[in-house]
């Protein structure tokens, strides 16, 4: 490649910072990633040019770099955050995860006006939690065009035992304007899936299954308006995928010594792209999901939805291991080094061939029992799929991770430590919502109503309820409360898990209990960036 791949941030003077957590040991992040420590930040909102692919491209950057700086709080803490807005639009911080009045949540139009260009505005609150969040722009398209950092909370005491511990952020990058690819998404919602079925692929099934099968299965599928490989609705095409701001070539490094353990911070802060992670040569021990602890599980790969964070121990023994983060198309790929000094490096593996979606992801399971109520509001043209049998099953790693020999995490592994859900009430009531869309119109809904025709949803305030979520798309959709956590039931109804992104799989139910006990105005949208301007977004209302 004769284009120089390195990534310069124009007015950006290296920044270093390596604050001492307690405990001792030290946050060291990537070089150019600054760390801000303490109580009281000023954030300048600005645009920045960058290079990630040869091309100049005009980024949206927090302090003038793209991801934008880490801020490390303590819990107990009241920070002070003034926001600075030097582009010629509105701007917005989103503090994603975090508990704190609604007012201060950073939702324009819903919990407040926004930042209006050149001018400022300062978030107060106090910090009631810890562990790994993140923030981000929720204005226009700034996140997909770098607006977002990482959030490392410090519990008053460290139950976590670590020689190091390292932020790894996913994120994308396009050298589009990401207008345009949302307009090209609603002309063609396949126009960046290069796994279409081709010719090939129709005589290979003829040669497996017979001509029949084959063209019974061709016309189903056409007849679903959906493609069998439908995994990702934006590509490598035109995303480059970035691991702490870096592209692959320049090779992120998280230095070590052998035998040391190892906390890795894994925040998807993807518009649009979903992870599947794994270190060849390395068991994963996961110790925390969106921030908060789980009882340990040790496994070779986990899948990483939009917004998700999960902490991760290794103990590398090796001299060089590479993180590899394939997306969940297989389109492409981000990737870093773990090695004992720099200059060494470990094979990167081929990504997997993509897999195409199945029966189960479509139909759901072909014996289940499960009522499904759908919504008058879901029989329209914003709707051109429904599920009748939903699967209820977390133990699947979801599509192309089945049946690969890797030990893959699901979400029927996670269990939240005892003490972390607290609110042991049964839900008063369920509230049934159904993931819906028309994917030849790129229009995204719940119960088939886009955010433009909804209605809010009202929570009473105090009340613990049970919300249940109908996946009737064949898209994976990350599904994001703010202000309140979403703790995830079992399929037989028992708390399991705390999290503040619910990743519904296709043909899939799930359900979670929420307490709502933050009074306000809150959103509850898709994480998916286009899914979410795309209609796939409610206000909810607790009074
Ligand atoms: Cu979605």
């Amino acid at each position: 490649m004769p284009l120089s791949r390195r990534h310069f941030l124009v007015g950006l003077a290296a920044t270093w910072a390596t604050p001492l957590l307690p405990g001792g040991q030290k946050l060291a992040q990537a070089d150019s990633v600054a760390v801000l420590s303490g109580t009281a930040f000023t954030l300048t909102i600005a645009q920045t040019t960058v290079n990630f692919t040869g091309a100049a491209r005009i980024a949206t950057t927090v302090n003038g770099t793209i991801p934008a700086p880490t801020l490390h709080w303590r819990e107990g803490d009241t920070v002070t955050l003034t926001v600075v807005n030097e582009l010629t639009e509105t701007t917005s911080i989103h503090w994603h995860g975090l508990i704190l009045p609604y007012d201060m949540d950073g939702a324009p139009g819903i919990s407040f006006n926004g930042i209006p260009a050149g001018s400022r505005y300062t978030y107060r609150f106090k910090v009631q939690q810890s562990g790994t969040y993140w923030y981000h722009s929720h204005s226009g398209m700034q996140e997909q065009t770098g607006l977002y950092g990482v959030i490392i909370i410090s519990p008053a005491v460290e139950t976590i035992a670590a020689d190091r511990d390292y932020v790894v952020q996913l994120s994308e990058w396009t050298d589009e304007d990401p207008y345009k690819v949302f307009a090209k998404l609603k002309k063609q919602s396949d126009y960046y899936n290069f796994n279409q079925p081709t010719a090939v692929d129709f005589f290979h099934d003829v040669a497996h299954d017979g001509l029949g099968a084959a063209l019974d299965k061709r016309a189903m599928w056409n007849q679903m308006r959906m493609s069998m490989t439908d995994l990702a609705d934006i590509s490598a095409y035109t995303y480059t995928y970035l691991l702490n701001g870096k592209t692959a070539a320049d090779n992120w490094l998280g230095v070590f010594k052998p035998g040391e353990r190892v906390r890795l911070r894994f925040i998807n802060s993807a518009a649009q792209t979903f992870f599947d992670v794994r270190i060849p040569g390395l068991g994963l021990i996961v110790v925390h999901a969106d921030g908060q602890p789980v009882e340990p599980v040790t496994v070779d790969e986990f899948r990483i939805g939009p917004a998700e964070t999960y902490d991760i121990i290794v103990t590398p023994a090796q001299q060089a291991y590479t993180v590899f983060a394939q997306s969940m198309d297989r389109s492409g790929f981000a990737c870093g080094t773990l090695a004992v000094h720099a200059g060494l490096k470990a094979a990167i593996p081929a990504p997997d061939r993509p897999e195409p979606l199945t029966m189960a992801d479509m139909m759901g399971a072909a014996h289940s029992t499960v009522a499904v109520h759908h919504a008058k509001t879901e029989y329209g043209a914003n709707v051109d799929m429904r599920v009748d049998t939903p699967r209820t099953n977390l133990d699947d790693p979801g599509i192309g991770l089945r049946n690969k020999g890797r030990r893959v995490l699901t979400y029927a592994d996670l269990r939240s430590l005892s003490g972390v859900m607290t609110d042991e009430r049964p839900p008063g009531r369920d509230i049934e919502l159904h993931l819906t869309g028309n994917m030849e119109r790129y229009s995204w809904s719940l119960d088939g109503v886009p955010f433009a025709e909804s209605t809010p949803i009202h929570f009473r305030y105090g009340e613990r309820l049970r919300v249940i979520f109908v996946n009737d798309t064949m898209m994976s959709h990350p599904m994001h409360l703010h202000g309140m956590w979403s703790d995830l039931e079992s399929p037989d109804g028992q708390v399991q898990v705390r999290k503040h992104v619910v990743v519904v799989q296709p043909a899939q139910r799930v359900s979670f209990r929420v307490t709502a006990d933050a009074r306000g105005y809150w959103p509850w949208h898709c994480h998916l960036f286009y899914h979410m301007h795309g209609g796939m977004f409610r206000v909810v209302v607790v009074a």
